[in-house]
């Protein structure tokens, strides 16, 4: 197949797992394109069968804001035409679904079929899409996709309920590639971070309000009192001046390290102890099945698809939102007893690999051909 992938290039969720996504489809032998307006962050390196299109917006005077929906809809027909694509699979309803929508129209009048698969991945349902800005046209274009898959059954409930929906949606869960994210003797990391044994935690996120990093910091502030303990706080974004203040006041950042963004983040999962995603929604929690496929299990809130991947009791433990004693809590269960905190390192493991990339990506081959099978 010929795939264009339209996505994010930055660090959200949604546009690493379009790239991941892109690339698996390209190493089976498909011919892939990203579309987007700067090289994803996970498509570093050269990979066969793998394009990418950088949508270039041109400024003009009369223009306060450069109209990208429409640069990037004539990047679409432009390669699509070019090509000769399949189809379109675009992440993130805002604003690709809506441009898919005009690009697939655009081809149709030249007598091109291109149908586009839309995947919701979280944030485009649950907070920016039901936004009276944006709802009408999100609902016009959930509906007018070709294929609609969501990442959880959360995601999907959220979807139904927030819209006016009147066609299937596929479940498909988010994926890790064990290539790159498992568990591998990095010891020298963890004596250079924890000199005198002190257990490990780590928390990444983009640092968004959703996120509630400055619950880590509480939460971290708790299990430091009754185990010595080093943070490591992974990644950058709108509320990480704020945090950093915030850890600097209460704790002067001692045990607290921020490391802004790594792209080897499996490197420092590889010495954690315990992930902590405290985060207010989450339609998946993609960074918390990636901890637990490099055996770090997770203390996390039960919002969302959370449960879907961290099993509470067993591979981690779910507390509510905002309530940072019951999650300092479920940690001291772990880091107090050893063979409890190991035993939840290789449940969490285990549960990881229901994730694996190589069991997810037939999902999506499948789905790509039911949905060529119907145009
Ligand atoms: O929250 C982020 O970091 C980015 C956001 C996005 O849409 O780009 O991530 C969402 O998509 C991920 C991949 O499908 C999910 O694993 C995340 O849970 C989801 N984030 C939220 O729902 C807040």
């Amino acid at each position: 197949m010929k795939i264009g992938i339209v996505c994010y290039p930055t660090y959200g969720g949604s546009g690493v797992l379009a790239t991941e996504l892109g690339i698996a489809m390209a190493e089976k032998g498909h011919e892939v394109h990203f579309i987007t307006y700067r090289t994803p962050v996970r498509l570093a390196g050269y990979h066969a069968n793998v394009f990418f299109h950088e949508v270039e917006g041109d400024s003009y005077p009369l223009f306060e804001y450069a109209p990208y929906d429409t640069a990037l809809a004539s990047k679409m027909v432009d390669i699509a035409s070019f090509y000769s694509l399949d189809l379109f699979h675009v992440h993130y309803a805002i604003p690709h679904a809506a441009v898919a929508f005009l690009a697939r129209n655009i081809l149709k009048n030249k007598g091109l079929h291109v149908p586009f698969i839309t995947t919701l991945h979280g944030t485009d349902i649950t907070l920016v899409g039901t936004n009276k800005s944006f709802k009408p046209v999100v609902e016009f274009t959930i509906n007018a996709s070709d294929g609609v898959t969501v990442v959880s059954k959360s995601l999907k409930k959220d979807t139904l309920n927030s819209f006016d929906i009147q066609r299937d949606i596929k479940v498909i869960h988010n994926f890790v590639d064990f290539r790159r994210f498992r568990k591998t003797d990095k010891n020298h990391f963890k004596k250079a971070i924890a000199p005198n044994g002190e257990k490990l935690l780590i928390h990444t996120s983009n640092f968004r309000k959703l996120k509630r990093v400055q619950d880590v910091i509480n939460i971290f502030q708790i299990i430091a009192k009754e185990v010595p303990s080093k943070l490591l706080l992974i990644g950058d974004g709108p509320d990480r001046q704020r945090v950093e203040e915030y850890c600097r006041d209460v704790c002067q950042c001692i045990d607290v390290r921020f490391l802004g963004r790594q792209d080897a983040v499996e490197e420092l999962l590889a010495v954690a102890d315990l992930f902590i995603m405290p985060s207010a929604a989450e339609s998946f929690g993609l960074a918390a099945l990636e901890a637990m496929a490099c055996e770090v299990p997770v203390i996390s809130t039960n919002i969302g698809g959370i449960p879907e991947v961290n099993i509470h009791g067993q591979t981690g433990f779910l507390s509510d939102v905002g309530d940072v004693e019951d999650m300092a809590k479920n940690a001291l269960i772990l880091l107090k007893d050893e063979e409890k905190l190991n035993q939840f390192k290789q449940n969490a493991l285990v549960q990881a690999k229901k994730f694996d990339i190589t069991k997810i990506l037939p999902a999506y081959e499948a789905y790509y051909q039911e949905i060529l099978s119907k145009v």
